[in-house]
């Protein structure tokens, strides 16, 4: 598809899975930014077709790279959507309610046809693509191209999985995207963060294996640093583990539902159909009591031990920064299946402007009326790609009460993984978020510190290296918004300097006479 939509650049030269890719892929995705350059920002997405050990093999890297490749994924007309075009949709599943007169009705068939699409479908292994190849003995992560990214990396990690976990208590599926360390053939590391919904998964199981006995369920929540391990004695091997599955180089809407912040009670398979508008194919895995999408290129099954915790790190990170090593679960192979020739997905991350931006952004534009259904006087959101988007959120709200900036920061930390965000910036609605130029002036002239500065604490995304404890440290919002009387602001407030519109009209007819241009 990315071929023939001319996004796909092939790459013949002989080039290594260590560091090479990821260079090539790094300049790549960097370029175009700068003002008047000729490429298009992020570039082509790239097939590298010689790596080297790995004759045969194909690495499809920089896939969501650019707005154009986002828009493709997510199934949107490239030249005439805009990424908002999603959130219309999702605005109008949310809008519906009940029909009164039978036009109403058949006005709802797009939407109600919208949601028929959402379901997944199973289907059997004989027509799973992703099963042309199932290896239950002998099997080695060595046959793939797995990248090694960055020099200080504490080796080669396969950086686009989409994990797949069942909650132990409601039967949910939850596919998150969490990278995996390759420690040798069989065994790689599961680097769900403490916060996301495996890690949760994760604890059920703990919970369950302790019995009731809250002491020791608050005693394992606190051991290893929160990632909620304990050496739990003597299980039986059904009770030890919790089973997951690896989809990689999946349909780029599944992949993509992988990153996406959605609540615990939302499966991504859902997210994923609504996305391509087309029911996500799953098939039954062959070791483990889990689906996958039918089409990926390549399976990975096995178990996280619930007893088991390794070092895993050091990464080059999102961040600009290298996360250090920290015990992580340990996840072990129990199969591979595959497709014929498969090609092997991937990801570099490192300083911004990356892939990740523009996967960031999607979820940016998609969120927003989610953002809105708890907060409404929401107008617009910029969550700025140099701050690695959970360091800074700039929201416009359309102020009526006062106190109303304060309480949209707190609704943002206590809303799913907004809850990192280090700062908020709200700003009054007519103040375009998109413009740093204009929010910073807004910033700048708008606050009093010292009453317009918060403070609070919170959780933290575990890859900050600032914080005063790994997890959990201070986060601050900033009021920039004009302040009121109500808000015990009784001086006046300046207007803005506008010029006004007579004057601009005629000096618009005189400006190719003044020889300006
Ligand atoms: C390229 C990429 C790599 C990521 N790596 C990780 C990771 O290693 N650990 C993690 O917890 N989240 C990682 N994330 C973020 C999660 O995928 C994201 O928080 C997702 O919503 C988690 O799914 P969940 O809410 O179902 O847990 C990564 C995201 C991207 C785009
Ligand atoms: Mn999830």
């Amino acid at each position: 598809m990315l071929d023939k939509a001319g996004e796909l650049h092939r790459i013949r030269a002989e080039v290594s899975p260590i560091l090479e890719i990821a260079e090539i892929t790094d300049r790549v995705s960097k370029s175009g930014f700068a003002p008047g350059a000729k490429s298009t920002p992020g570039g082509p997405a790239l097939l590298f077709e010689n790596v080297k050990g790995h004759p045969g093999a194909r690495v499809l890297m920089n896939q969501f790279g650019s707005e154009r490749r986002m828009k493709l994924a997510l199934g949107l007309d490239p030249d005439k959507s805009s990424l908002d075009e999603i959130a219309g949709r999702l605005r109008a599943l949310m809008e519906i309610k009940s029909p009164e007169g039978f036009l109403e009705k058949l006005k709802m068939l797009p939407q109600l046809a919208a949601i028929g699409n959402v379901f997944p479908k199973t289907i059997a292994a004989k027509d799973a693509p992703c099963k042309d190849v199932t290896l239950r003995d002998n099997f080695s992560l060595d046959a793939f191209p797995i990248l090694q990214c960055w020099p200080l990396d504490g080796g080669r990690f396969i950086t686009l999985p989409c994990v797949v976990t069942r909650d132990p208590r409601t039967g949910r599926r939850n596919m998150g995207m969490y990278r995996m360390q390759v420690y040798d053939g069989q065994t790689t590391g599961m680097h769900w963060q403490r916060q996301k919904n495996a890690a949760e998964h994760l604890r059920e199981r703990l919970r369950a294996a302790a019995g009731d006995a809250t002491a020791r369920v608050s005693a394992m929540a606190e051991t290893a640093g929160g990632t909620a391990h304990m050496a739990v004695a003597n299980l039986d091997p059904a009770q030890d583990r919790l089973e997951v599955a690896v989809a990689i180089g999946t349909d780029p809407a599944t992949t993509f539902s992988a990153i996406v912040p959605a609540p615990p009670e939302v499966e991504e398979y859902l997210i994923a159909g609504f996305l391509r508008q087309q029911p996500v194919e799953l098939v039954k895995c062959e070791t483990v009591d889990l689906e996958v999408p039918a089409h990926a290129e390549i399976i990975l099954e096995g178990y996280v031990r619930l007893d088991e915790l390794r070092s895993e790190g050091p990464f080059g990170d999102h961040t600009g920064f290298y996360t250090p090593a920290e015990d992580y679960p340990v996840f072990h192979l129990t199969c591979i299946t595959h497709r014929k020739e498969p090609v092997y997905s991937a990801t570099i991350v490192g300083k911004p402007p990356q892939e990740d931006a523009w996967m960031g952004k999607a979820v940016e534009r998609i969120f927003l009326p989610l953002f809105r259904l708890t907060l409404p006087e929401i107008v617009d959101i910029n969550l700025p790609i140099e701050a690695v988007f959970h360091n800074l959120m700039i929201v416009s709200i359309r102020k009526s009460y006062a106190g109303q900036a304060r309480k949209v920061m707190n609704g943002i930390w206590a809303m799913g993984q907004a809850m990192f965000t280090k700062c908020i910036i709200v700003v009054d609605e007519d103040c375009d978020v998109q413009n740093l130029a204009e929010v910073t002036l807004r910033v700048a002239n708008n606050i009093d510190p010292e009453r317009d500065i918060q403070f609070t604490l919170g959780p933290i995304d575990s890859l900050d290296h600032s914080s005063r404890l790994p997890n959990y440290g201070s986060k601050m919002g900033i009021d920039a918004t004009r302040k009121w009387a109500a808000e015990g602001f009784t001086r006046p407030w300046p207007k803005e300097i506008v010029m006004d519109a007579a004057t601009k009209v005629r000096i618009d007819l005189l400006w190719k006479s003044l020889g300006l241009e």
